[in-house]
């Protein structure tokens, strides 16, 4: 792996693409607003059922694998970090283990299949976001009985098909994550890495960080694919390749960094309310000193818009950006 980290402490710059169910809301349920966007069925409290009728509404149909990596390309950018499930549940690849993907919506693709042949084609590495801790929809995922207040949507009454209590198997969920990303990892070719997000606070209880068996999945990806990075974020078990701080890292690391940060005023996923402004190409310019400054990455991210377009002031963003990295390389 150490050609690989190699290889990503010298890449620089990234792509983030926060895409799913929650970016056909736009940040909007009933009228209010959640911040961030793709929060919003944890913030608006939006039922099981009410949530997974979205997916009948899920075209992709702007959805373009081979124009977005050309604007990576274009940017600067040496990879791409897709999230191919978030909180929510819904997969935007095939999986066996699951009928809440994009296969399975009116859009009948695999946004997974078609970016990791475009990011192939064009040497684009490839990270694969992954929800692992935080799940709002598996019966066995972490709920808020177990594990604090924050793991579920704080339903008024308590969703039937969350299975609380004596029957609650966290390992059924782990095996069930597992099943998934070694998916993942042996139907989309080299895959760069694993992007693990989940256990943040307060989800987080360091005494019971052992019963999610991360350094056993971490082996598991390595015996799948020995060069793929993984990363959990601000860091869990401290067996990570690199850490991925949000927005700012102040002090310093024994690991590499990645800054992660994002295009829209605060949301991942696209969100409506951005009267604030999206990024401008000098604040990108200033975040990519910040990162250098740190000897650290930036994982610079854009919310598709509900067809799968680009938001056109980030495209705009990038291109302006890719043309002043270009003007300081050829000096
Ligand atoms: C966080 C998530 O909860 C956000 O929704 C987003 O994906 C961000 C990059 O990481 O932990």
């Amino acid at each position: 792996r150490s050609a690989a980290l190699k290889y990503f402490s010298e890449a620089k710059f990234g792509l983030f693409i926060h895409y799913g169910l929650y970016t056909l809301l736009e940040g909007y349920w009933q009228g209010k607003h959640s911040k961030p966007a793709e929060w919003v069925q944890f913030r608006g409290k939006i039922s099981l059922k009410e949530y997974e009728s979205l997916s009948d509404k899920f075209t992709a149909k702007k959805f373009d694998a081979d124009f977005i990596t050309d604007m990576a390309l274009n940017a600067g950018m040496k990879y791409i970090n897709f999230t191919t499930r978030h909180h929510d549940s819904f997969c935007l690849f095939d999986s066996e283990y699951t009928d809440f993907k994009s296969t399975n919506s009116p859009a009948k693709r695999d946004l997974v299949r078609e970016l990791s042949e475009q990011c192939q084609q064009k040497g684009l590495g490839l990270f694969l976001y992954y929800s692992h801790g935080r799940d709002w929809r598996h019966p066995h995922a972490p709920n808020n009985d177990n594990w604090g207040g924050a793991a579920r949507p704080k339903y008024n009454s308590i969703e039937e098909s969350y299975k609380y209590g004596e029957e609650h198997n966290l390992d059924i969920y782990l095996d069930f994550m597992k099943n998934q990303i070694t998916e993942l990892l042996t139907n989309y070719g080299p895959i760069a890495g694993i992007w693990l997000d989940g256990i943040g606070t307060p989800l987080s209880k360091p005494e019971q960080t052992h019963l999610f068996k991360a350094q056993n999945l971490y082996d598991h990806i390595h015996s799948l694919q020995p060069q793929v990075l993984v990363s959990y974020k601000q860091g869990l078990l401290g067996t990570e390749d690199f850490k991925a701080p949000e927005r700012h890292f102040k002090g310093s690391s024994e690991v590499p960094l990645e800054i992660c940060n994002t295009l829209q005023p605060y949301s991942w996923g696209y969100d409506k309310n951005d009267s604030a402004g999206h990024k401008s190409p000098d604040e990108v310019m200033n975040m990519l000193a910040h990162a250098k400054s740190m000897n650290a990455n930036l994982l610079l991210n854009t919310g598709p818009l509900p067809n799968g377009s680009i938001h056109k002031d980030d495209l705009a963003t990038l291109r302006e950006v890719g043309r002043r990295i270009r003007n300081i390389e050829y000096k």
